[in-house]
């Protein structure tokens, strides 16, 4: 009897010094979905920003990683998650900020809140509209991302000569505000510093490297390019190392890949931006579980910062900790 007495307790000792589980309104465990754009180095640290928050906070992840970008990939996976029936929180990055409007409607008509991570749907502005119903969006501020990249390429060229962009695909806020912020500061700060051109590689490295290595023929005074992205960046320095025209033509990176890393000490990258991927999935994750628990305070909208890398401070441990490490 007494064994059986010790079993018991030592059992209810266990179960009740697990993490406390977040209940739903129904007093059910809350159960998120977490649906990234695609599998990258990116969205791979976002990944462990999400399972470290809901190893804390006692919720379940249901994670999908589409194979490749674009809402006619991301669109059935939804609609898959949606269908499961027992999704409370939806943690997402819309590959598409006008069309995934839609399906990510008819997840709050299921009864499944959104969360928006690094893209974020219409002009996002979830305050004021016209798309006001996501929880929040936690995310670069990527127009001032462009912006410091622009500064960052400006100086390493000394802020004259031709440059160009190589970014992903068209309608992401992400790699769009990028963009904005870039042209922006170009066009408002450096009268003597021409942008020639911006392509899309459809997160396609190599096209990225056929792409650049197009405008380098084309432009043989070319001084600089900026890659949107980890694919970006990937294939424009590629392209600039095979015209072996590293340190001549000078690159700066949107996201802080170990191969950026790399080429930041090989002298083909000049400035690397690293965005918090961690944080997003982490925060993204907070928030829910404040929403489950009845939080109305929630800002609509978080930035989560930079940590701006170049070859002075890239073996500084409190900058080096925002190099992208994926297991
Ligand atoms: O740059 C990130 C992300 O911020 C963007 O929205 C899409 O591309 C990445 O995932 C990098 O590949």
């Amino acid at each position: 009897m007494f064994k059986k007495s010790l079993l018991i307790l030592v059992s209810i000792v266990m179960i009740l010094s697990l993490a406390p589980a977040t209940l739903s309104a129904q007093g059910d465990p809350i159960v998120i979905g977490f649906l990234p754009g695609v599998v990258d180095p990116f969205y791979q640290v976002m990944e462990l920003g999400v399972n470290a928050a809901a190893e804390d906070m006692g919720v379940q992840i249901i994670t999908q990683i589409p194979q490749t970008w674009g809402v006619e990939v991301q669109t059935p996976i939804l609609d898959a998650m949606i269908a499961r029936g027992d999704l409370d929180y939806l943690i997402i990055a819309p590959t598409d900020k006008d069309q995934m409007i839609g399906p990510l409607e008819a997840a709050l008509d299921a009864g499944i809140q959104v969360i928006t991570v690094d893209t974020f749907l219409g002009d996002g502005d979830y305050v004021n509209g016209p798309v006001t119903f996501p929880i929040s969006y936690i995310g670069s501020d990527n127009v001032e991302g462009g912006r410091i990249a622009a500064r960052g390429l400006a100086a390493a060229i000394g802020g004259t000569g031709k440059v160009y962009i190589n970014s992903t695909n068209p309608n992401v806020s992400s790699v769009e505000g990028r963009a904005v912020g870039f042209n922006e500061v170009m066009a408002n700060e450096y009268p003597d510093i021409e942008v020639v051109g911006l392509d899309f590689n459809l997160d396609d490295p190599a096209r990225a490297t056929e792409q650049t290595a197009a405008v380098i023929a084309r432009e043989p005074d070319l001084a600089g390019v900026f890659g949107t992205n980890v694919f970006s960046a990937q294939g424009a320095g590629q392209a600039v190392i095979q015209a072996g025209l590293g340190g001549q033509v000078q690159v700066v990176a949107y996201d802080a890949t170990q191969l950026a890393i790399e080429n930041l000490r090989a002298g083909v990258v000049s400035l690397v931006l690293a965005q918090k991927p961690f944080d997003m999935g982490y925060m993204a994750v907070q928030f829910a579980v404040a929403h489950a628990a009845g939080v109305t305070s929630l800002p609509k909208r978080v930035q989560t910062g930079f940590a701006i890398i170049d070859i002075n401070n890239v073996d500084d441990p409190a900058i080096a900790r925002f190099i992208y490490q994926v297991p």
